[in-house]
């Protein structure tokens, strides 16, 4: 494993006073023998992607110590992962028929197709229900399946529907009528502009891109309510693709060179990811502290694993102090949270069991032995250590 650290962010830095550059870290994922490894998805320790070989495409799922290859059952020639949750991993694979659907449990192989199905593919998993999209020649339907059961799934009644991502209880998709999102009770359909492709799902807060009235892609973000439009500071073009919590990820290709890098957006700031630029760039997904990037230059491909910051640092600035405790104060048992919101147990809340891991590595970093909390958020954190010890003293 090689690692790396921020070592563009003084020129980033001054070349951009919008930009900023944090001292992320990253490690490239190690897959002997792996050719052109690409992954899909990151769920918690587990790495899905998909390399090639003389036997075609393969799924392989990274467990943080070593991967293993799917087996496919016989017959089908190649299989491609497209989402990981837990050890579901979801995707597509071909046989002489052409292409299925496919939901590995982490023990067996299965193959699906929709009813009358021409095609069948599952583009994303969420606990046991995989989302994706089949046609039966005429129509293409959205659905979700568990397993055992394809169930179809059309959001406007038309005979168009694909759903691209789930997160609990909620889908999200396209239609006729543009984008959507949906508990299976109600639909709400909003349009960011032309082409919408909704990616990536985090409670019901949707992510993806669209193009302007110019052909201009751009990134967007829906909470439910508002659509905000993702176009980083110089860039030509903008995908998001990743959501979990406050934190969105996606690349953008810089209008000055054609360049391409993958960024982080909290809701105010972008970060751009990769200071070299990159011939081809995509942020496969976020789990926690970490950001799992398919970075590829001059033919050479690799899959980068971004942190975000040790335990307890939710502003991933190295250092556990008082700016950690103000995010876990400001997100105090919100849902649909993510780890620059202070949910470092990964789920989706922020409480006294985060409180206790930033009480556990309390000034561990650099300032260890020069900081001292400001007064006013001294009672804050009284209130919160005393808590903590109180806590911890009941479950010992
Ligand atoms: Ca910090
Ligand atoms: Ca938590």
């Amino acid at each position: 494993m090689m690692t790396h650290r921020g070592f563009l962010a003084a020129i980033f830095f001054c070349c951009s006073a919008v930009f900023t550059q944090a001292d992320y870290s990253y490690t490239v994922l190690n897959l002997p023998g792996a050719n052109q490894p690409r992954a899909c998805g990151v769920s918690g320790a587990n790495i899905a992607g998909t390399y090639s070989d003389s036997g075609g495409y393969h799924t392989f799922v990274h467990d943080g110590t070593g991967y293993t290859t799917l087996v496919r059952p016989p017959g089908i020639q190649y299989d491609i992962p497209h989402d990981i949750s837990g050890n579901n991993v979801v995707g597509e694979c071909y046989d002489s028929m052409g292409r299925h659907g496919y939901f590995h449990d982490g023990a067996s192989f299965t193959v699906f197709d929709g009813p009358g199905a021409t095609f069948t593919c599952s583009w994303a998993v969420s606990g046991d229900i995989a989302v994706g999209e089949y046609s039966d020649g005429p129509s293409l339907f959205g659905f979700l399946y568990d397993g055992a059961t394809v169930t179809p799934f059309s959001a406007d009644g038309s005979s168009y529907t694909r759903l691209q991502d789930v997160s609990g209880n909620y889908v999200t998709g396209v239609c006729s009528a543009g984008a959507f999102v949906s508990d299976g009770t109600t639909t709400t359909y909003f349009y960011p502009g032309n082409w919408p492709e909704p990616v990536a799902l985090s409670g019901n807060h949707v992510v993806g891109h669209y193009l302007d009235g110019e052909s201009v892609r751009h990134g967007f973000f829906f909470d439910g309510t508002t659509i905000t439009s993702l176009t980083p500071p110089g860039s030509a073009e903008t995908m998001a693709e990743a959501i979990e919590g406050s934190l969105i990820a996606g690349h953008y290709v810089e209008a000055i060179d054609d360049s391409r890098h993958a960024f982080l957006y909290d809701g105010t700031t972008y970060t751009k990811l990769d200071g070299q630029g990159a011939d081809s760039i995509n942020v496969a997904g976020i789990s926690g502290n970490r950001v799992v990037v398919n970075w590829s230059q001059n033919g050479q491909s690799e899959i980068r694993i971004y942190s975000l910051g040790g335990p307890g640092d939710a502003n991933g600035d190295g250092m556990v102090n008082a700016a950690d405790a103000r995010v876990l104060a400001a997100n105090w048992l919100g849902d649909n949270k993510g780890w620059i919101d202070g949910d470092f147990t990964g789920d989706g809340t922020v409480n006294d069991l985060d409180a206790s891991i930033l009480a556990a590595h309390w000034l561990n970093g650099a300032e260890a032995h020069a900081a001292v909390p400001e007064p006013s958020l001294l009672a804050l954190l009284t209130g919160m250590a005393v808590g903590v010890v109180i806590l911890s003293r009941r479950r010992t």
